[in-house]
């Protein structure tokens, strides 16, 4: 089973965010998919600055993206949209039942287990770095981050993908590290090694080039 274009795929996406967050916006693992099977898709941009309608509400009861409607209906859930794709195609979720519960739940795990451990380690310095309380709180995370990502090097071994072939597993768990990972991985080589080579795939150089490209917003008014 193979996604085509005919599936008539739209995600929502910025036209602008702050410069941190550029190249950073979760719709890029859903581009990063799309990228991979090559299946083209359209993009509602909404902007990071300013008020969405309401009526987005509808379809993103959170007010961010991505969002993501095909023929078939809407959703909204980063991890949920990956899931979704990866079922109508192999090349995004293995079909031998054995393979797909591994990559499913590595999935789940990289913004379940690992994302929320390394996650205010990342952000808390970058938005109250100035704060009496920041190094101290960062530094108690610290241990647990360290270990969670300890037991996950020790689980991919030497295997090059989290699931035996590529698939979206291995978008989050790379997007996870790519963005909250920052120099605690640096601890583990295997993970270095795993990040590097999923992000140098031509489909991740694609998606964030089509993230990039569609910045072209105005920052909102003062
Ligand atoms: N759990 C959601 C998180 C989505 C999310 O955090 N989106 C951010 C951009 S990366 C957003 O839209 N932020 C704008 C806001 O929260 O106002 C998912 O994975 O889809």
């Amino acid at each position: 089973m193979t996604l085509s274009a005919s599936a008539n795929i739209t995600i929502s996406a910025f036209e602008w965010v702050p410069d941190f967050a550029r190249g950073q916006v979760r719709d890029l693992t859903v581009r990063w998919a799309l990228e991979e099977v090559q299946v083209p898709y359209h993009t509602h941009l909404l902007h990071a600055g300013s008020a969405r309608p309401e009526s987005y509400l509808s379809w993103q009861p959170f007010d961010q993206v991505p969002a993501y409607r095909d023929n078939d209906g809407e959703m909204f859930e980063s991890g949920a949209i990956l899931l979704h794709l990866g079922r109508q195609d192999e090349r995004l979720l293995p079909a031998d039942p054995a393979a797909r519960m591994q990559a499913e739940s590595w999935l789940i795990g990289a913004i379940s287990s690992i994302e929320p451990v390394l996650r205010p380690i990342t952000l808390m310095p970058l938005f109250n770095g100035d704060k009496d309380w920041c190094a101290p709180a960062v530094a108690s995370m610290m241990p647990i981050a360290e270990r969670r990502l300890e037991q996950l090097a020790r689980s991919l071994g030497d295997r090059e993908w989290l699931a035996g072939e590529f698939s979206v597993a291995d978008i989050m768990m790379a997007f996870v590290l790519r963005s909250f990972g920052g120099q605690l991985i640096n601890d583990q080589p295997s993970l270095l090694a795993y990040r590097e080579r999923a992000l140098s795939r031509p489909a991740f150089q694609r998606a964030l080039k089509a993230q990039l490209d569609d910045l072209t917003g105005e920052p909102p008014h003062a």
